[in-house]
């Protein structure tokens, strides 16, 4: 099986790119990693060059070209069953997509007031409205996940 590369941004301010990136680390996946940084006006060429989308992560195995780090994750896991990236139980699955995919489609207030950067220095910061309700909500999910 060829080597897949995966195309990502920088892990400190892309959580897109470190999702899979997690994942394929995670299952023990040998791949090259490309770094292509994003804070371009107007785009980083270099992403259009090879995203249908503009934008990374991407995964390239062979000739096929992957988009989006959810579809990257799935596509992975069918790769490697035995990583433990999902879920065996069906409805157990089903659960995670569910979260999986209202992390990529919410919480808008909390993702503009707090753009990721692991290396921000600490400090306290003012949270408009709607943060508040976009946190109780994630903590709302995780009880009861756990
Ligand atoms: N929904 C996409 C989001 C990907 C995305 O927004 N990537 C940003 C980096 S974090 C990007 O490539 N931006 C290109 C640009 O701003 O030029 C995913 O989950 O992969």
């Amino acid at each position: 099986m060829d080597r897949p590369t995966l195309y990502i941004a920088n892990k400190n301010y892309s959580s897109w790119s470190f999702r899979p990136w997690m994942a394929l680390t995670g299952a023990g996946v040998d791949f090259e990693e490309v770094l292509i940084p994003f804070d371009y006006p107007g785009g980083n060429p270099d992403i259009k060059a090879i995203s249908p989308t503009g934008r990374v992560p991407l995964l390239q195995h062979g000739a096929l070209k992957i988009w989006e780090s959810l579809a990257i994750i799935e596509y992975v896991a069918e790769l490697y069953p035995d990583a433990g990236l999902l879920p065996r139980d069906r409805a157990e699955r089903a659960l995670a997509r569910s979260v999986s995919m209202e992390m990529l489609s919410s919480f808008r207030a909390l993702r503009s007031a707090c753009p990721m950067n692991i290396r921000r220095p600490k400090g306290g910061i003012v949270l408009p409205d709607g943060v508040d309700a976009d946190i109780s909500r994630i903590e709302t999910i995780w009880r009861d996940l756990l």
